[in-house]
Parts: C-alpha cells; structure tokens; sequence
C-alpha cells in the first residue's frame, strides 16, 4: 500500500537529561516497529525540556544525543521524520490558539504538574502548567492517530482528545482525535530501582534509581545489585512484590521473556543471581545502541542534516493545519 494511505503517529520524548531504560522501555523501543505501519514523526521535545531549568549547553549537548540515540535504537530518517520541536514554530502557534479554550483547573490538577510544581517549587512557571497544552499542539498539528507513550502520559493525552473535540465542536471540524497506544504489562510503567512505588525518571536525583542508555555494563551490574527488592527470596511477578515485579519487567524487556518464562528460568534460585541476570541482559541489550550511539555523535554534519530535513517536513506538514486554525478562529490573511 502506498505511504499516504498510511495513518499518522507522533511521539516526543524531552531532552531534559540522560534518557533512562524506562524512556526505552516504555517508549522509544516501540517506536522502532511501528514505522513500517504508520507515517511517524518523533521529536526531541527541547520546549518542554525548559519548563524546568535547564543549563543551555547541556540543554544543546543533550539535544543532540537525543537525535543520535533515536537513530542508535532503530529509527530510520529515511522512514520516520526526525525533528527537534524548538525548529518548526507552529507548535507554539498552535498553543497560544489552544490556550484560549483551555481551563487553568484542567492544567492545575494535572498530575505531573502537580509532582513538578512540588518537586520545583522554587521555579513553579506557566510553562510547567501548559505543557500538557503544547504537548496536545504536538500532536494535533500533525493530524495524528496514535501516539505511543508510557502510561505516565495518559492523562496528558487525555486532554489532547479533549481540546481536539472541542476545538472541533467550536469550530467545525480541523483535528483528529488522537488515541493513545500505551503498552499492555508491567513494561508501561518502569518503576524507580531504589523506590518501587515511584515511576524511573530521569530526573531523580538519586542515580542509582534509574539506568540511563548511557550508563556502562559495571554501572548498570552494580545499580541492579543495588536495585530494592522484597522480603522473601523467590523470583515472583506480583503486586506485594513491587522490586521484584519491576526487574522482572525490565528483564522480560531485553530478553522478549514472560512472566511465567522468567519465574521459570529463576525458579529455586535467589534473588542476588536473578539481578546479576537482570544487569547483564540490561548491559548486553545496550552495548550495540551505544556504540551505535558513539558512532553517529562523531558525525555531527550528518546528525545536523537529519534534524534540518525533518524539521522542513514536519514544518509543511504542521502549517497545513495552522492556516486551517487560523481560518477557522478568524484570522486575516489578504484577500
Ligand atoms: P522527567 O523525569 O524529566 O519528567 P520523563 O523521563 O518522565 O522525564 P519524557 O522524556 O518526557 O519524561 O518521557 C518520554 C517517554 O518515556 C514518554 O512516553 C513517557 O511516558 C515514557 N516514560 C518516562 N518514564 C517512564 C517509565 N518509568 N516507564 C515507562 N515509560 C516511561
Ligand atoms: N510530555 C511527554 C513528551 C512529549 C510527548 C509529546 C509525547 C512532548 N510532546 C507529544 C507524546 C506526544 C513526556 O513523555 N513526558
């Protein structure tokens, strides 16, 4: 079938630090396969990343290795349209427009806002309130159908639906309404290694909560030895086992194992080799997308040529639906 057919997906990942296994997990592996049957379009969401401080070089640096770790994972420039979101301005155009039908108590009860606001009190913004909306203009510029995320992101999404309706509704039809494509399984939630109860991210400030892409097959063997586990010693999936559910997961994530082949596998035997395991699949897994990784940082003029082609595309394809919501809202544009 020829590509227009195809129905279009967007996802962005923010590159507001060293991107975790749980980015992976949850994210960016599955962006990889769903290429072949989707128009996909992936940014590095650099005007989310701002929403809490960023340091301007790191900010840059961490741009582009975000763009080299997608290629590194499996994305294809030559499939998939490769952008950074600060390059295609509509998606602050689109924002202001949504903003005016947007209520402050759908942002403020946002979850995520409400966790940051805490976590960031020192620096509690507009731009940390309405990311949901830029995030909802992300996705709603490209007429999108799907959007692969972590389960974190689901009530972000949410409002997307919700604003593309009631633009829609306002204003005569201009958005698809975007579903969500949230994995099945303890995968879409990867959970902090010295915390069960709380979500890994990237942003902790402990490092041995979470195991970035980058992190080295010692350091990943060490954090899993580290990782907090249960009172018992059986290799067991289940919900009074949050520590043991969750390297099951991970471990599941790099060997394409079950549950039960896991449980399996583990049986009769304790938890220290079961995370010996974990860490060693963890580091196998990685070694080939961080050399990969290494590879494409050296060859800065082809990373530059990816991002200035995407962003030309992902440009044509967002004005076509800014001018529609220009129209629509009443805007002047010459006779
Ligand atoms: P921060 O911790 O700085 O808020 P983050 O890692 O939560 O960042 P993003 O970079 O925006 O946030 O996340 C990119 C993608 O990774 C999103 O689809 C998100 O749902 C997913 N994701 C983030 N953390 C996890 C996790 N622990 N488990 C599964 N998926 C995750
Ligand atoms: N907020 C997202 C990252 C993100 C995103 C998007 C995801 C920004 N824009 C559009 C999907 C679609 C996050 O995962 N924290």
């Amino acid at each position: 079938m020829e590509g227009t057919e195809k129905k279009i997906l967007f996802s962005a990942v923010q590159p507001s630090g060293a991107v975790t296994i749980g980015n992976y997990i949850g994210a960016i592996r599955n962006f990889v396969g769903l290429q072949e049957d989707y128009n996909c379009f992936y940014a590095v969401a650099d005007l989310h990343a701002i929403t809490v401080k960023q340091e301007a070089a790191v900010l840059r640096k961490n741009t582009l290795s975000l763009m080299a770790l997608f290629i590194a994972c499996g994305i294809d420039p030559a499939k998939s349209i490769l952008f950074v979101q600060s390059h295609v301005p509509a998606h602050c155009e689109l924002t202001w427009v949504l903003n005016t039908i947007t209520y402050p108590g759908e942002l403020s009860r946002m979850t995520q806002f409400k966790d940051k606001s805490a976590k960031h009190a020192e620096n509690v913004n507009m731009g940390l309130m309405d990311y949901p909306v830029l995030m909802a203009s992300d996705i709603l510029l490209y007429q999108t159908a799907l959007v692969p995320v972590g389960a974190d992101q689901k009530q972000h999404l949410e409002l997307s639906r919700d604003l593309a309706m009631r633009f829609n509704n306002r204003y005569g039809q201009t958005f698809e309404v975007p579903e969500p494509y949230i994995l099945k399984g303890n995968g879409a939630r990867i959970m902090s290694l010295a915390d069960p109860s709380r979500k890994m991210s990237k942003s902790d400030e402990n490092p041995n909560a979470f195991i970035t892409m980058t992190d080295d097959r010692d350091t990943i063997i060490r954090k899993c030895k580290r990782a907090v586990t249960d009172s018992g010693n059986e290799v067991r999936c289940s919900e009074d086992k949050p520590g043991v559910s969750n390297l099951i997961a991970i471990y599941n994530a790099f060997t394409g194992n079950t549950n039960e082949q896991t449980e399996r596998e583990f049986e009769g035997k304790g938890y220290g080799d079961f995370k010996l395991a974990v860490g060693e699949a963890v580091a196998d897994a990685l070694a080939p997308i961080q050399s990969e990784q290494a590879r494409l940082l050296k060859d800065k003029a082809y990373l530059d040529s990816v991002m200035k082609e995407g962003a030309g595309k992902a440009f044509r394809a967002a004005r076509r639906t800014l001018s529609k919501v220009y129209r629509k809202v009443g805007f002047y544009s010459g006779e």
